[in-house]
């Protein structure tokens, strides 16, 4: 306190108002040692915006889910509860999934926590939405190997998420067994003709373990056209990295699927695969269809390079020949043998053997 000149101040109420001040101080570090004693519980994996799960208003009647309820953006088409975007749905829109997520990986997750939290997801990681008719049956393919950190993160972020999105969802993960090199593509076919196995799905959601989209308006479903959903990556700076880049999270409807015959199954060890699959869509006439910048952001969890899982050194010489390789490879020439099926809380394990190259 200043003691003399305009703005003095008489000694007595100066005393108090330090004394105040280290009240607060002292008050402050003992919040701060409370906090660090006894931490908050955790908030991530809900939106930032609305913490809604089954979202859509029971006020409207709703008998169809399209994956998503009233938009809370003005970008997302109003497409889930039935009738026209009125005040009085813009009015219930905050029911519904919207809105950028909190995503870390900072702390450890406990699967038996995350099933707590989803009650509603049923054995092998199924779930279906109870206020409407989904109209599109979701399978989504994990390709998996020695990730099993990653694939905790992935249960702990998505399950909410997918739900919100009203999702009739199915979680396969296809583990590779043996040593083998490792092939994605090949998993990938393998998962599609697996999960039909199970129930009648017509759409595929492709995504490697370790992304994780950022907003809950990035609908793990299917379009008019294949879509590309990890469209700005932290680890490429939030942009897409090229163009015609169509690597981590994809979706394709059962028929974009089997019209380019599935994904190539030759490809062992990283890269190639996710171009080779662009160049099919586009060869039998499809165009990638893609969220914005901004609804399309996603985090990759950092890690290593795996194990045999090197760069693939004759990936550029088989993308420059995927028109001709594109009938005889793919769907109509997939080999495997399952070697396992887990049914767990949260997913299906499904462990194959993929041969070798
Ligand atoms: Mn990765």
């Amino acid at each position: 306190c200043p003691r003399t000149g305009p703005y003095a101040v008489p000694g007595k109420i100066c005393k108090s108002l330090s004394g105040l001040v280290s009240l607060g101080h002292f008050s402050s570090l003992l919040l701060t040692i409370f906090s660090l004693l006894f931490p908050p519980p955790r908030s991530y994996s809900k939106p930032l915006i609305n913490p809604c799960y089954d979202g859509c208003s029971p006020f409207l009647g709703t008998t169809l889910c399209d994956g998503l309820c009233p938009p809370l953006g003005p970008r997302v088409e109003f497409s889930c509860c039935p009738g026209p975007h009125t005040l009085l749905t813009h009015f219930l829109s905050w029911h519904c999934p919207g809105g950028p997520l909190r995503v870390e990986f900072s702390q450890r997750v406990n699967l038996e926590e995350v099933e707590k939290m989803n009650p509603e997801v049923r054995l092998g990681g199924r779930f279906t939405p109870k206020s409407c008719t989904a109209l599109q049956k979701v399978a989504i393919i994990i390709p998996f190997r020695n990730r099993d950190e990653h694939l905790k993160y992935w249960l702990y972020y998505l399950h909410p998420i997918l739900q919100r999105q009203q999702l009739d969802y199915g979680v396969y993960v296809i583990n590779q067994g043996g040593e083998e090199t490792f092939n994605r593509a090949k998993l990938l076919n393998i998962g599609f003709e697996e999960s039909l196995k199970e129930y009648d799905y017509d759409c595929f959601v492709f995504s490697d373990v370790d992304l994780i989209p950022m907003d809950d308006r990035n609908i793990y479903k299917c379009y008019s056209q294949p879509r590309h959903l990890s469209v700005s990556m932290d680890k490429f700076g939030f942009r897409l990295p090229y163009n015609q880049y169509f690597g981590g999270v994809s979706a394709l409807s059962k028929e974009q699927f089997v019209k380019i015959n599935g994904f190539p199954n030759n490809y062992w060890g990283w890269g190639g695969e996710d171009d080779d699959i662009y160049n099919r869509l586009v060869f039998k006439g499809m165009r990638i269809s893609r969220p914005d910048g901004e609804i399309g952001r996603c985090r990759m969890i950092r890690h290593s390079r795996d194990d045999k899982n090197e760069p693939n050194p004759q990936r550029f010489d088989r993308i420059a020949r995927t028109r001709e390789t594109m009938n005889s490879d793919g769907l109509n020439t997939l080999t495997y043998k399952v070697v396992k099926t887990d049914k767990y809380p949260l997913y299906t394990k499904i462990t194959v053997d993929v041969g070798s190259p």
